[in-house]
């Protein structure tokens, strides 16, 4: 039985649902029973104009994919197309006339190194994700409806040193010396150790959600994200006018897909640094299922924000670039770090919410890597090797090359409304 007939959620609201993460889980969603709105303004497709790269699948614009579900499954998705960070009116007629009984919130700049790229894409991220959140959450009091938000956050909100101890799911337990001596013990949110622009506004979120789940009992599932690797689900699947985005440029490609993209290409596998870093990773096949064990398992009235970790497995970034290069007999180029991050570090996550709610992780064990390099050798064609490199620096001083006068400008501007 899907969890859409367990549970009493029906109508679900998914913001940013044409991205990477937010287009499977519509359809996962939609296939399994839910009555599925979409509300995305685009931006992610004019970000590609703006950056001069594509995704490497040949994505369809939003109509046809819609009419393509329609066609495979029989069920429609129903798409709005405006800023949730810029058009409130929007928001709160929306959610009057739907009256979603949760909403899946994707919609933010997710990029770390297009963060950094200048001071207007910092000051757009910011803006826009910092933004979205709060129009979103002063929509749903403003409207009055009790609806579920399942945010998607990030691992990158705990920082990536060396913690020496397990990360806990978002609280973590203190005690203190009071002025009596005594030793009081509480629970605060895990301190915030952002490493990017992107990962601070992630951040913010924590503290705006925070704030109107005590203030108004707005009901919030903050998931803790570690990096998404893969492509495909089975939905996305079943239609090559369903197939889902790749990104393999260096602003918005993550490390994993990256490296399977680089060597089905025959480029050398881009490792930062020593490649010391350490970091979670999902499958989006798993991605697609937490998101719906979250809905199906909402926080009761008045519970404070619930953080989950979605993630499945810890990586270091050079045992990632081996694997790969063990399995496709890929070159590895160790290149200097644009980033300002740790050269070293652990990571120990707990995740055990998750797996008691049923997920049944996919690993990079599960051979799963040949469906990327797959995809990634069919579309080899597309890629443009110019883009592969990551150019964006965390600071003047981690530039390789000669600053240019910034010619790109992030699409807030220009946004439609
Ligand atoms: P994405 O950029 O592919 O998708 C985000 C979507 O939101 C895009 O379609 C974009 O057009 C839309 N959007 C952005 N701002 C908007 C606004 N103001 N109004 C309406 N629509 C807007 O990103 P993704 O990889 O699908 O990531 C989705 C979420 O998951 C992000 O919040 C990201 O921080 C989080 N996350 C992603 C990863 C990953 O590896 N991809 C890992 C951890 C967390
Ligand atoms: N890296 C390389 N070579 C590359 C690309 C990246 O060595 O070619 C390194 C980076 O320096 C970094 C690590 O790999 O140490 C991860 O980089 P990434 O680009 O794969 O991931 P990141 O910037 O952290 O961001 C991604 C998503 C973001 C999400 C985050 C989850 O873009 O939306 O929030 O993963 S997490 O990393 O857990 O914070």
């Amino acid at each position: 039985m899907s969890i859409a007939s367990r549970n009493s959620a029906r109508r679900i609201l998914i913001l940013g649902g044409d991205g990477f993460c937010g287009w499977p889980t519509a359809l996962h969603l939609s296939d399994a029973g839910y009555d599925v709105t979409i509300v995305d303004n685009l931006s992610r497709r004019m970000i590609d104009v703006e950056l001069e790269v594509e995704s490497l699948t040949p994505i369809r614009p939003m109509s046809e994919r819609l009419a393509a579900w329609a066609e495979v499954s029989g069920r429609e998705i129903g798409f709005h197309r405006f800023d949730v960070a810029r058009n409130y009116q929007r928001m709160v007629n929306l959610l009057l006339d739907f009256e979603p009984d949760a909403i899946v919130h994707f919609a933010e700049q997710r990029a770390a190194p297009y963060s950094m790229k200048s001071a207007a894409h910092k000051r757009y991220t910011v803006d826009n994700n910092v933004g979205a959140t709060h129009s979103l959450l002063a929509a749903l009091v403003e409207s009055g409806i009790d609806a579920h938000v399942v945010h998607l956050g990030t691992m990158g909100v705990y920082g990536y040193g060396s913690a020496g101890m397990k990360i806990p799911e978002g609280y973590l337990k203190v005690h203190v010396e009071t002025e009596a001596g005594a030793m009081a013990t509480d629970e605060i949110l895990y301190p915030a150790h952002p490493g990017s622009v992107y990962h601070l506004t992630k951040t913010q979120d924590q503290l705006t959600f925070a704030f109107y789940n005590r203030n108004d009992g707005i009901r919030v599932t903050d998931l803790h994200q570690g990096i998404v690797w893969g492509t495909q689900t089975e939905q996305t699947a079943r239609d090559e006018r369903l197939i889902n985005r790749f990104d393999y440029d260096g602003d918005y490609g993550t490390v994993l897909n990256r490296f399977l993209m680089q060597a089905a290409i025959g480029y050398p596998l881009t490792v930062h640094g020593t490649g010391g870093q350490t970091r979670a990773f999902i499958h989006i096949q798993d991605t697609v299922r937490c998101i719906e064990l979250a809905i199906g398992n909402p926080p009761a009235a008045g519970e404070r924000v619930r953080i989950l970790n979605q993630m499945t497995e810890t990586h270091r970034v050079r045992d990632l670039a081996d694997r790969v290069a063990a399995l496709t007999g890929a070159p590895i180029d160790y290149l200097p770090n644009p980033r300002v991050e740790a050269a070293e570090n652990d990571l120990h996550v707990a995740n055990d919410t998750l797996i008691q709610l049923g997920l049944r992780p996919t690993t990079l064990d599960t051979g799963l890597f040949t469906e990327v390099t797959d995809i990634a050798a069919r579309f080899a064609h597309r890629a443009d090797t110019r883009r592969i490199v990551c150019r964006s620096a965390w600071r003047a001083d981690r530039r390789t090359e000669p600053t240019t006068t910034v010619t790109t400008a992030p699409p807030a501007a220009s946004t439609p409304v």
